[in-house]
């Protein structure tokens, strides 16, 4: 279960973030009323939600959850991948010290969160263009260290790993196509967005409650099923960023006692 998450507000140079999309500026003013409706969502969800303000000269800075890994035991500062992104570490690091022991993704590593998946004890670390293999090497060990098992999978397709690749319950995962049967993922079951959904395998689990992205009807079919309650959450503007559910925030469980 989580108890906090950490948000970042988009601040006025959100549109010239980094993006691979086609797509149309995103509309500040909608851009932060999905913000606070996520916000609202996860506080609905009985957590305690820290909103950091924007960060200036750092137009990626929202998505929160590529600059640190969070266990129970400590938070991992990573060294995001993209260069204008390199900064935003130092604005984060204040917040996550009032919660966790800090440790820290060392040169040459690099590492984005969004690369990162937990599920249990377990670990999926995706080396993509933003994460490298020294840097998955330092996360596994950081990880090992507190009883975390770790496994590489190469990111080819999609942003990060978390773009494709997610937990949903029940021995479940949802993915998209270039995922599915992958051997990492041999031992859980698997549902395939529908072609056409695949960001909608940005899917996040928070306290037994699936948060989807809205307008992916195929994939919500699929994933009723499993009995969780649902809620849609619209993230156009997030979308058109390539930003997502999971990227908003960090989502931390309580300490151990
Ligand atoms: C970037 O390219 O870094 C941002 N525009 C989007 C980051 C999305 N983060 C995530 O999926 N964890």
């Amino acid at each position: 279960m989580f108890s906090h998450a950490i948000t970042r507000v988009p601040g006025p140079d959100y549109p010239q973030g980094l993006t691979t999309s086609a797509a149309a500026a995103p509309d500040m003013e909608l851009t932060l009323s999905q913000h606070a409706a996520y916000v609202d969502c996860l506080r609905s969800l009985g957590l305690t939600v820290t909103v950091l303000p924007a960060a200036q000269g750092f137009p990626d800075a929202c998505f929160v959850e590529d600059t640190a890994v969070v266990v129970r035991e400590v938070g991992v500062i990573t060294r995001p991948g993209a260069p204008s992104r390199a900064g935003e570490t130092a604005y984060i690091e204040e917040a996550l010290s009032a919660h966790r022991p800090l440790a820290r993704i060392e040169a040459p590593g690099t590492l984005d969160g969004g690369d990162i998946l937990q599920v249990g004890k377990r670990f999926f670390i995706g080396v993509s263009d933003r994460t490298n293999d020294e840097g998955a090497r330092q996360l596994a060990a950081i990880l090992g260290a507190h009883g975390y098992e770790s496994d590489v999978i190469r990111v080819a397709a999609g942003l990060h790993l978390k773009s494709s690749l997610n937990f949903v319950g029940a021995d479940t995962m949802l993915v998209t196509a270039d995922f599915a049967g992958h051997p990492a993922i041999d031992g859980y079951r698997q549902i395939v967005c529908p072609a056409g959904e695949e960001y909608a395998a940005n899917t996040l689990l928070v306290n037994g409650t699936l948060i989807m992205p809205t307008g992916y009807a195929r994939t919500r079919a699929l994933l009723e099923p499993l009995g969780l309650p649902i809620v849609e959450l619209d993230t156009s503007e997030y979308r058109k960023m390539d930003g997502g559910l999971t990227c908003l925030s960090l989502r931390l469980e309580p300490t151990l006692p």
